[in-house]
C-alpha cells in the first residue's frame, strides 16, 4: 500500500506542489505534483532532495530554559511570566516578535494577533523586511493595495520577459523552467535580463544588461522616458485608469537613452536595443527580485517599473504586468496577515477606522494604534536597552540581518530573548535564554500563499517528534497564560483560517485587495482538503482570480493607479578609497539560506561546498589575489573569509559572496556581518546588495582537508568550512600558522587515539594521514601547501568500504580513486551526482548538446536545474576534442 499526501514545498516562494508517496515500511518517495498550477509537476533540486533532509539529527525536540530542558508547562509558563512582568514595568513597547516569511499563516495569524491585538504594541516584524518590503510599499502606493497583478502563465504568454535583479534560474528554478519551455514553444518571445553580474539565468537571455550596481531607476525611468518620444504611451488608459501621469513624465523626461548608459554604466546600443524591445513587443511582464528590493531606494525602483507598465498600459491582461516575485514559501502570506510592523492586519494600516474595525473584529482589550519598529530598528532598540524582551520564530537573524555582529551582540545584552526553531543550534538559538522546539516541515499543518497569490496546504505527513509543536499551538498556549484565554483558545489550525478569512472580509466592501471572503465558512474537514486557490476568494471571484486589474479598477480611493515621480538615486552605501569594491550578495542554487535544512543534505553541498567571493580576474590580479586562494573581506562593521572565485562574468569593481554561510559551517564567514544597517526610508529595507569593502588576499602556510566518522568541531583560528556528508564529518581548512608536527595537530585537534596510522610525507610539510581501526577507515587527512587536489568521491567510498588491496590503499593515500577511474571534479548536476570531469570528457567524446550529455550522464534530465552549466561547459570544451 502506498499513501500519497499532497503537499507544498517549504522553500522558495515559487510554492511547488509535492507529492508525498508513502510506503508501508515508511520509506518516502517526492515528487512534484501535476494537479499544482504552480510547478505541474516539476520540481527543482532543492525541492527534490527534501526526503534528505527529514532526519532529525541536529533537531530540538526538547524545550529548554535557561539551559536547561524543561517541560513545556514550565517552558509556556516561564514566556508568559517574563514577558507579562517586562509588560508590566516597562510598557508593551518593550517588547517584540521577529517572525519569518516561513511561518505558515495561521501561525502568522496568531503571533500578529497576539502582539498588536492583546499586547497592544505592533512591534511585530518579520524577515520578509529583508525581502519583500520595498516591494510592498511599491505596490500600495501604485495600485492602493498590497496586490500582485500577475500569475505564472503571464510570464509564458509574454512577449518581452524582463528579469531585474534576479537569478531565476537558482532562486525559483521551476519558474525558470516554465520560462525556458514557453521560449520553445514561442520563439519569437524575447528575454532581457538585467543584473551587475553574469548569472546562470542569463543561459536564456537575448540581451544581457551588466548595469552598474544600484541604477535600475534610471534605466526603467529612461524607458519611460523613451516610450513618451516613441509615441508609446497607452493614453486612454492613463486618462481614464491612472493619476500622477503628468508629474511622472515631467521628472522622467531627462532620462535620455544617453543619459541612462552613462548612468548605468552600460553601452549605448544595448540601452536602445532593450528599450526598442519595449515598443515592439505586445506584452511585457517585469519580473523583479532582490536586486530591486534590496537598496536604500527599492521602493522607488519597484515604482519606476510599476510606472513603465502603467504607461504603457501592460497590465491586468495575459501576458503582462509588472510581477515582484516572493522569495519565502509564505512571504505572501505574512503580508496578508498584517506580519509587518508597518501593517495592522489583513491590508489594513492605522488609520482609526482600521484600528477600530479591527479592535472590535478581535473583540480585544486594546490595539496597536501606531507602526512598531522595523527589524532593524528593532535589533538597535534592543541594543539600546529600550526593547527588553524579544520572540524570535522561524529565522536567524544573527546571520541575516545586516550589521550582524552588532545583532549578535545586542542578542547577547537582551534581558529575555526566546526562540522559536526547529534546529537546536542555529548562530541566534545559541544566545536564547529559552528555546522552543518547533514542528517541521513534513510535521506542521497548515497553509501558505505563493508568490502568484496561490493559497495551497502544507500537510504533514510525519508524527510529530520528541516534544515539538505547531508554531499556532506555542503562540496560543502562551496568549492562554499571559491573560488572553478566551480569544486565543483555538484547537485545530482550521479555526485560525477561518477567522483570518472572516477578518479579510470584514466590512471590505471592496475596498481592500485581499479578500478571502467564501472560505470564512469553512469547515475542518474542508480546510484540510483544501485545493490551491489564487486569491481573491469572494462573491466577485469565487473560484479565485488569476489574474487582477482586468476591470481597470484598483483600490485606491479614486478606483485609479498612480504614477509616482521617481529621482533614480545611487546607492547610499558608496564606495571609499578604503573600501573600494562593492559587495553584493545572494543565493547560490542548492542552498537554502542559513542552510540549517539543505546544509545536511550531501548532495546539496557538492556543487558549492565553501563560502566563496567571485571576483573579476582584472581585480584579482590587481589585488595579488590568486584564484581558490583564501581571501579576506572586510568593511567598517565586520569582516569575513572566503574562497576568491576569479569570473569573468562577475562586473569590475563588484564582488559577489553568497549570504548562506554562518558559524555553524564556517569559522568567520557571515557576509552579514560586513552589510551596513542602512534602509530604504519608505520600506525600511536593507541595502544588502550594497556595501563597500576592501578584499585581500589571506596568506595561508597550508591548506587541508580531513574525512572523519566521529563529529568533532573544527579548530578555532584557522579557516574552515563544513561540508555535509552522510554519516562523516569533512572540513576543509587552511592556516596561516605553519603546523611543525601534524600528527600532535591531529591529535590536540581530531584525536589519533587508538588508530593505526598510515602516512606519506610530502614537500614542504605536506601530510597525507589515513587513520585505520579493525580494517575500517576511520579518518582521512590531506595538508599541503596548496589546497590538495583529492577525489572527494573516491575518498568517500573507501569509507564506506575499505580499500582491500595495497594500489588502492596507495592510492587512497594519495587522495585519488582507483587508478582506472577518472576524479569526478566538482558535482554540476545534483540530482544524479554528475561530475564536472564525466561532463567534460563527455563533451570532447561527441556530446555537444545538453540533450546528448543527458542521454549519454543523465545529467540535466530530472530537475534541470544545471542547465545553463552544462550549456557553458559545452560552450568551453566543445572544440576541444580528444584524439
Ligand atoms: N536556491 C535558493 N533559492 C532561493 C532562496 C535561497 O536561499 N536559495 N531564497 C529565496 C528567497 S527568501 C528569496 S528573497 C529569493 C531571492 O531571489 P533572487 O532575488 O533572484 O536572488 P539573489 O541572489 O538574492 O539576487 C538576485 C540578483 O540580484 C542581482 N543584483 C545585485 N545588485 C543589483 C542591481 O543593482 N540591479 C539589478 N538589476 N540586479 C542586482 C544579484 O547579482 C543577483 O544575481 O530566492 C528564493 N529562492
Ligand atoms: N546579505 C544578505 N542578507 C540577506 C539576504 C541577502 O540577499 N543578502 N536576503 C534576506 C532575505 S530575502 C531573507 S528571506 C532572509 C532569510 O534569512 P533567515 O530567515 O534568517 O534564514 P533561514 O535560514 O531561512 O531561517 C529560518 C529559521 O527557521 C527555522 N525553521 C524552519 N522551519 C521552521 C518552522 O516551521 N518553525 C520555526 N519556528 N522555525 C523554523 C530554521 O531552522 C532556521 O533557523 O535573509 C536576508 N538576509
Ligand atoms: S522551485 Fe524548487 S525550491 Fe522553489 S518551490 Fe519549487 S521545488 Fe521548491
Ligand atoms: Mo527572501
Amino acid at each position: 500500500m502506498t499513501a500519497v499526501h499532497c503537499t507544498t514545498c517549504p522553500y522558495c516562494g515559487v510554492g511547488c506542489g509535492v507529492t508525498i508517496a508513502q510506503q508501508n515500511n515508511g520509506a518516502l518517495t517526492i515528487g512534484g505534483d501535476t494537479a499544482h498550477p504552480a510547478n505541474q509537476g516539476r520540481l527543482c533540486v532543492k525541492g527534490s532532495a527534501l526526503g534528505e533532509t527529514l532526519d532529525l539529527a541536529g533537531r530540538l525536540l526538547q524545550p529548554q530554559v535557561d539551559g536547561q530542558s524543561a517541560t513545556w508547562e514550565r517552558a509556556l509558563g516561564q514566556v508568559a511570566q517574563r514577558f507579562n512582568h517586562i509588560i508590566e514595568q516597562h510598557g508593551p513597547q518593550a517588547v517584540a516578535f521577529y517572525a519569518s516569511g516561513q511561518l505558515l499563516t495561521e501561525d502568522y495569524y496568531v503571533a500578529n494577533k497576539l502582539m498588536k491585538g492583546f499586547i497592544g504594541a505592533a512591534n511585530i516584524d518579520t524577515n520578509s523586511r529583508l525581502c519583500m518590503a520595498s516591494a510592498v510599499v511599491g505596490y500600495k502606493r501604485a495600485f492602493g493595495g498590497d496586490a500582485v497583478p500577475c500569475c505564472y502563465e503571464d510570464i509564458e504568454q509574454a512577449d518581452l520577459v524582463i528579469l531585474t535583479g534576479s537569478n531565476t534560474a537558482w532562486a525559483h528554478p521551476v519558474v525558470y523552467q516554465r520560462l525556458v519551455n514557453a521560449r520553445q514553444q514561442r520563439p519569437q518571445m524575447r528575454v532581457v535580463v538585467i543584473d551587475p553580474r553574469e548569472t546562470a539565468t542569463c543561459d536564456i537571455a537575448d540581451v544581457h544588461l551588466p548595469l552598474q550596481p544600484g541604477t535600475d531607476a534610471a534605466l526603467f525611468t529612461g524607458a519611460l522616458c523613451w516610450l513618451v518620444e516613441q509615441d508609446g504611451l497607452d493614453s486612454a488608459f492613463l486618462q481614464q485608469h491612472a493619476s500622477g501621469t503628468e508629474a511622472t513624465l515631467a521628472a522622467a523626461a531627462e532620462w535620455t537613452p544617453q543619459r541612462v548608459a552613462e548612468f548605468c554604466g552600460l553601452p549605448l546600443r544595448t540601452v536602445l536595443t532593450f528599450f526598442q524591445l519595449l515598443t515592439t513587443s505586445y506584452n511585457w511582464v517585469t519580473l523583479y527580485s532582490m536586486g530591486i528590493n534590496q537598496s536604500a531606494s527599492g521602493a522607488d525602483k519597484c515604482n519606476a517599473i510599476i510606472n513603465l507598465h502603467l504607461a504603457g498600459g501592460r497590465i491586468g491582461r495575459a501576458g503582462s504586468g509588472p510581477f515582484s516575485i516572493t522569495g519565502q514559501p509564505n512571504a505572501m502570506g505574512g503580508r496578508e496577515v498584517g506580519g509587518l510592523a508597518n501593517q495592522l492586519a489583513a491590508h489594513m494600516g492605522f488609520s482609526a477606522e482600521e484600528t477600530d474595525r479591527v479592535q472590535r473584529f478581535w473583540q480585544s482589550p486594546r490595539i496597536a494604534r501606531q507602526p512598531g519598529l522595523n527589524a532593524v530598528a528593532l535589533f538597535q532598540a534592543i541594543a539600546a536597552g529600550q526593547v527588553k524582551a524579544v520572540w524570535i520564530m522561524g529565522t536567524n537573524p544573527a546571520v541575516s540581518l545586516p550589521d550582524a555582529d552588532a545583532v549578535r551582540q545586542a542578542l547577547k545584552q537582551c534581558p529575555l530573548v526566546v526562540v522559536s526553531d526547529v534546529m537546536a543550534m542555529t548562530d541566534t538559538a545559541e544566545l536564547a535564554h529559552i528555546r522552543l522546539p518547533a514542528l517541521a516541515w513534513g510535521e506542521k499543518e497548515g497553509s501558505v500563499t505563493n508568490s502568484e497569490r496561490c493559497i495551497s496546504r502544507q500537510r504533514a505527513f510525519l508524527s510529530p517528534p520528541g516534544q515539538a509543536r505547531a508554531d499556532w499551538w506555542i503562540l496560543s498556549q502562551v496568549a492562554q497564560r499571559m491573560g488572553y484565554g478566551e480569544a486565543f483558545g483555538y484547537q485545530h489550525p482550521s479555526e485560525i483560517f477561518s477567522e483570518h478569512a472572516a477578518l479579510s472580509a470584514f466590512e471590505n466592501n471592496g475596498t481592500r485587495a485581499f479578500d478571502i471572503g467564501l472560505l470564512a465558512g469553512w469547515d475542518k474537514q474542508q480546510w484540510l482538503g483544501m485545493t490551491p486557490v489564487q486569491w481573491p476568494v469572494n462573491e466577485q471571484h469565487p473560484a479565485g482570480c488569476r489574474r487582477l486589474f482586468g476591470d481597470k479598477r484598483f483600490f485606491h480611493a479614486d478606483g485609479k493607479a498612480r504614477l509616482l515621480p521617481v529621482t533614480p538615486r545611487l546607492p547610499q552605501n558608496a564606495v571609499s578609497q578604503r573600501y573600494p569594491l562593492v559587495l553584493n550578495t545572494g543565493r547560490i542554487r542548492d542552498q537554502w539560506h542559513t542552510m540549517t535544512r539543505t546544509g545536511k543534505a550531501a548532495r546539496l553541498m557538492r556543487h558549492l561546498s565553501e563560502p566563496f567571493c567571485e571576483i573579476h580576474p582584472q581585480d584579482a590580479a590587481e589585488l595579488g589575489i590568486a584564484d581558490s586562494s583564501v581571501v579576506r573581506l572586510s568593511s567598517p562593521h565586520g569582516w569575513m573569509l572566503a574562497r576568491a572565485q576569479c569570473s569573468p562574468g562577475q562586473r569590475r569593481g563588484s564582488v559577489f559572496v553568497p549570504m548562506h554561510w554562518n558559524g555553524q559551517f564556517t569559522g568567520q564567514g557571515r557576509v552579514d556581518s560586513l552589510i551596513p544597517p542602512v534602509v530604504d526610508a519608505d520600506s525600511g529595507q536593507p541595502e544588502s546588495k550594497h556595501a563597500p569593502v576592501r578584499v585581500s588576499p589571506w596568506p595561508v602556510s597550508w591548506q587541508a582537508e580531513i574525512f572523519l566518522r566521529a563529529e568533532v568541531a573544527a579548530p578555532k583560528g584557522i579557516y574552515w568550512s563544513r561540508v555535509a556528508q552522510d554519516g562523516l564529518t569533512h572540513y576543509i581548512m587552511a592556516g596561516q600558522q605553519p603546523v611543525e608536527d601534524w600528527q600532535a595537530w591531529l591529535q590536540q585537534h581530531f584525536t589519533l587515539a587508538g588508530l593505526t596510522l598510515q602516512t606519506a610525507q610530502l614537500a614542504q610539510r605536506g601530510l597525507h594521514l589515513i587513520g585505520w581501526r579493525q580494517g575500517e577507515v576511520q579518518l582521512a587527512f590531506y595538508a599541503r601547501q596548496h589546497a590538495p587536489a583529492l577525489d572527494r568521491p573516491a575518498i568517500l567510498t573507501a569509507f564506506k568500504q575499505a580499500p582491500a588491496s595495497g594500489p588502492q590503499r596507495l592510492a587512497l593515500l594519495a587522495g585519488r580513486g582507483a587508478a582506472d577511474q577518472p576524479a569526478a571534479g566538482a558535482t554540476v548536476c545534483s540530482c544524479f551526482g554528475v561530475g564536472e570531469n564525466r561532463i567534460i570528457a563527455a563533451i570532447q567524446s561527441g556530446c555537444h548538446s545538453a540533450k546528448a550529455l543527458g542521454a549519454s550522464l543523465q545529467c540535466g534530465t530530472h530537475c534541470g536545474s544545471c542547465l545553463p552549466e552544462l550549456k557553458k561547459l559545452i560552450q568551453q570544451h566543445a572544440s576541444q576534442r580528444v584524439a
